[in-house]
């Protein structure tokens, strides 16, 4: 599309400079068409072929940018997003931002963590205890749900070593393999927020022609993000198991039916499966009777 050289008319999106997010949100972006060269010592890029402008900053800043107007957009996971969304509410600050989609990335919990050794039955035993967390705001909204009376201890980061250091007798913070705690000789013991990141804009009323570059690149994330769980499958079937073979593809509607040359008792069948398709899947489809069987990745899909 054409890209419009006026500011007032190109999206700006903030994403992650450096860290978790920042390959992904990139990819993303990529995989809608969206040409950024990767961030050097520039903190905003125009992209080259869309109406749009990358800002590169810190994810704990991103929320704030898009609720401020700063930003248009922000990719930032819901961990940060609530932290801060709680943390304005406390201050009295408005919390203008919409969820626009989520995304496929990013993906982890905040769980509530103790020593291994620590002694655990359920969550009344966090009672007067003292969590080192950097999500101050998410624990305490927790505990209070709880209705755990607990001293909550913001630290910006290494939260997994507080307890050895005596800063604190339990911790809240981010997992995802679980390693890190692992290696600290903690154990999760409750997840109390799930995250994953997620596309927002702000509340403030869009030009005509950042509504419309939105559509476009929401319309294409959705496309982006359909075709990288969906497979395209192709197989040939005894017209006899036709049926039952039908039924084993996972999310797929009307496949379409072909015959085969010089074979009258069997068809090729191909298929779009909107979910994974695993090797059980094949081996029942082998099973059914299915011969030749493909799998295929679906670079882009457009409904
Ligand atoms: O510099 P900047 O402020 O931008 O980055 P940052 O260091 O604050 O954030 P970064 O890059 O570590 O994480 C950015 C976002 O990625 C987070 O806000 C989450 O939304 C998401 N994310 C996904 C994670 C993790 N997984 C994750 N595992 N963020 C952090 N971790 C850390 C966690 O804090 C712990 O130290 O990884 C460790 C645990 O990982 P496992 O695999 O050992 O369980
Ligand atoms: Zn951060």
């Amino acid at each position: 599309m054409s890209t419009p050289s006026t500011p007032k008319d190109r999206l700006r999106l903030a994403i992650q400079k450096s860290g978790r997010l920042s390959t992904d949100s990139l990819d993303l972006l990529k995989n809608c068409g969206i040409k950024v060269k990767a961030p050097k010592e520039k903190l905003l890029l125009h992209s080259e072929n869309f109406p749009i402008d990358i800002l590169f900053v810190r994810d704990d800043d991103i929320p704030r940018l898009v609720m401020d107007g700063v930003c248009d957009l922000g990719i930032v996971g819901t961990n940060v997003l609530e932290e801060t969304a709680l943390e304005r509410r406390n201050n009295g600050a408005v919390n203008g931002y919409v969820m626009e989609r989520p995304l496929d990335f990013g993906g982890c919990r905040l769980a509530l963590a103790i020593p291994e050794e620590r002694p655990f039955k359920n969550l009344r035993d966090l009672e007067g205890l003292r969590i080192a967390t950097s999500y101050p705001h998410l624990t305490g909204r927790y505990l209070a749900e709880q209705k755990i009376t607990a001293e909550v201890v913001t630290l910006s980061g290494s939260v997994e070593i507080a307890p050895r250091l005596g800063l604190a007798d339990a911790i809240c913070d981010l997992v995802s393999s679980g390693s890190t705690l692992e290696a600290n000789k903690l154990r999760a013991v409750e997840t109390i927020f799930k995250s994953t990141a997620v596309l927002i804009r702000n509340t403030r009323d869009f030009t005509a022609e950042k509504t419309h570059a939105l559509e476009i690149m929401l319309r294409r994330i959705d496309g982006v993000q359909r075709a990288a769980e969906a497979k395209y499958i192709m197989l040939h079937a005894p017209k006899a198991s036709l049926d039952l073979i039908k039924k084993l593809l996972p999310g797929s509607e009307n496949p379409t039916v072909l015959p085969l040359a010089g074979d009258d008792t069997k068809v090729a069948l191909h298929a779009v499966c909107s979910e994974a398709v695993f090797w059980e899947t094949m081996e029942s489809l082998k099973k059914a009777g299915a011969s030749s069987i493909l799998v295929l990745p679906i670079e882009k899909m457009m409904l």
